[in-house]
């Protein structure tokens, strides 16, 4: 049995934190899920599954309509999931017997490097270590709000100029905090080796990539890339240290594939 599982839609660099964490200190982390679209014909729960028509029709009592991304929706999610999990999101993370649930990515990550670290310690040496990493994870989880709202906008459509401008705001920010952390001699976000800073950092911005798939839809109402083709020259060290990463053999799996394409678009 797998030391800790996680539900989510797929793929999903959110879900990445996890899985990157867990070769860096040898967790067992499975993974199930589907494509967004997929996800309302799954079982919502520990042992997350596809389900039957019949199935379905038969558990129609459990749905529940989704807020966030799959607004609308109608999921079928168990009680029991709903009390592990009580934000009723994905990815949606269990301890082993399905009874504890551990939710918002940057947190599920942090199970990870908790479960695994006597091989290798992602979350700082010391207690200012630690609480350094968790100043970086809680601005990226402020980024991360808006770069959803911009992201979930592009693919409904309903993308405008405030949502835009919010999104912008929120990446410079981030961007700038990064670059000042940064130095040219500087290989982590903190201390010495790579840590929950370093991979939180590469799949937000992987993630916010996907406004690139979405540029014809931008221009059309007059926007502009946030990520521009000038952004790297802006923010120079932030960039290079996102492509050191995406090469680390770790990251690479998840993260270097999704890019690639990403920017082929
Ligand atoms: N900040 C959260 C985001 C989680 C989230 O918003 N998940 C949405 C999909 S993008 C969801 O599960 N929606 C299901 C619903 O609204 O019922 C994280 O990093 O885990």
């Amino acid at each position: 049995m797998a030391d800790l599982r996680i539900f989510s839609y797929l793929p999903n660099p959110r879900v990445w934190k996890a899985t990157i964490a867990a070769r860096f200190c040898g967790v067992d982390v499975e993974v199930r899920g589907a494509p967004p679209k997929e996800l309302r014909d799954w079982l919502w729960d520990y042992d997350a599954r596809p389900l039957a028509e019949q199935e379905r029709q038969s558990l129609s009592s459990l749905a529940r309509t989704g807020r966030v991304g799959l607004t609308g929706v109608k999921l079928l999610k168990t009680d029991a999931f709903l009390q592990a999990q009580p934000f009723g999101n994905v990815p949606a993370a269990f301890g082993p017997d399905g009874k504890i649930g551990i939710f918002e990515s940057n947190s599920i990550m942090r199970a990870v490097a908790r479960l695994g670290e006597a091989t290798f310690s992602l979350y700082g040496r010391d207690a200012w270590e630690a609480s350094r990493i968790d100043s970086f994870l809680d601005v990226s989880l402020l980024f991360a709000r808006d770069s959803q709202i911009y992201l979930l906008s592009l693919l409904d459509g309903a993308v405008d100029a405030a949502i835009h401008a919010r999104a912008k705001q929120a990446f410079a920010i981030y961007a700038s905090g990064l670059e000042q952390a940064l130095s040219a001699q500087r290989k982590t976000l903190v201390g010495e080796q790579i840590s929950l800073a370093d991979i939180c950092f590469a799949a937000e911005l992987a993630l916010f990539m996907n406004e690139q798939a979405r540029a014809a839809q931008l221009n059309e109402r007059g926007l502009d890339r946030i990520l521009h083709d000038g952004v790297r020259n802006e923010y120079p060290l932030v960039f290079a240290h996102f492509d050191r990463l995406i090469d680390h053999e770790h990251f690479r799996p998840d993260l270097k594939p999704y890019v690639e394409k990403l920017l082929s678009k």
